[in-house]
């Protein structure tokens, strides 16, 4: 039996070939103007490491966000548990798994949440206003994703100062068949509402999840060693920028430099089997 030869385009292994079919690492970094679906797609498919778009709110969308975020409303990520402090203003689903559902709490914090960012945008919601963007942007529209017929929170609005360890999120590792719809891939969201001088980038590694990783574990987070060799890219927050990325990739998030708070809003996004765009935190 013949079989072809392959090789890598970018790296070292591609340079002994004779005649084979190049194979191509795709996995850069991509700055757009506007958000469009071509590109997002391509994040989506595993092509490209991460998309940026620039201005997808306003520098004067970003500083009336900030401003009217009142410190004392955002609550925070158990310190204990995750070793970095992380502010938010908003439950992330994943900490609400609860035996195959979500626990009560989740939607009185959701609620509460909701109530809480609806006017933070010059008395607009600012996840509205992202929803809205990404859904003039999507041929198939966007929503927020449900489980058990009940909207999950989305658009969590976070702040980080310390940084995030080495991890990835997917929903359906963490809470197995626990959205309506099964996502066929899922992005992460990140729009920037206010930049450090400099550090925070997040750097994602082109590399998932496998059942042995679980023996590398530190603590909440996992070892640096897992993803050493693998290809990555790097994104240096600017404000206003969305970036998109897959977060069943690894990925980590570099600690803050100089002054200047790191605000994000946040979520995820699934691509359903439909085509339309599904939002949860
Ligand atoms: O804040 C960021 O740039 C990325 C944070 C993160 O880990 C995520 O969105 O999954
Ligand atoms: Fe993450």
């Amino acid at each position: 039996m013949f079989v072809m030869q392959k090789y890598a385009v970018d790296g070292e292994r591609g340079t002994g070939h004779g005649g084979a079919t190049p194979v191509h690492t795709l996995f850069d970094a991509e700055v757009a103007e506007e958000l469009d679906s071509r590109r997002l797609s391509r994040v989506a498919a595993g092509l490209l490491g991460a998309l940026s778009v620039r201005n997808f709110f306003t520098e004067r969308e970003c500083r009336a966000i900030v401003a009217s975020l009142a410190e004392d409303r955002m609550g925070q990520y158990d310190a204990a548990v995750v070793g970095m402090r992380i502010k938010k203003l908003g439950p992330a689903v994943f900490d609400f798994y609860n035996n195959g559902s979500v626990a009560d709490a989740y939607w009185e914090q959701a609620a509460e949440a909701t109530r809480q960012r609806a006017r933070l945008l010059a008395g607009q919601d600012p996840f509205q206003a992202a929803l809205d963007r990404l859904a003039k942007a999507w041929h198939g529209g966007a929503a927020v994703a449900t489980a058990g017929g009940r909207p999950l929170f989305a658009g969590m609005i976070r702040e980080m100062g310390e940084g995030a360890g080495l991890h990835f999120d997917e929903v359906e590792r963490e809470f197995p068949d626990g959205l309506d719809e099964t996502p066929l891939c899922q992005l992460a969201f990140n729009c920037y509402l206010s930049v450090p001088e400099s550090g925070g980038e997040v750097t994602v590694f082109r590399r998932r999840w496998r059942p042995g990783d679980e023996d590398h574990r530190d603590g909440y987070w996992y070892r640096p060693h897992l993803v050493a060799d693998e290809p990555r890219v790097t994104v240096a927050p600017r404000c206003g920028d969305a970036v998109f990325f897959d977060p069943r990739n690894y990925h980590r998030v570099g600690a803050n430099e100089g002054g200047g708070r790191r605000v994000t809003l946040s979520f995820f996004i699934g691509v359903s089997a439909h085509g339309n765009l599904l939002l949860w935190s």
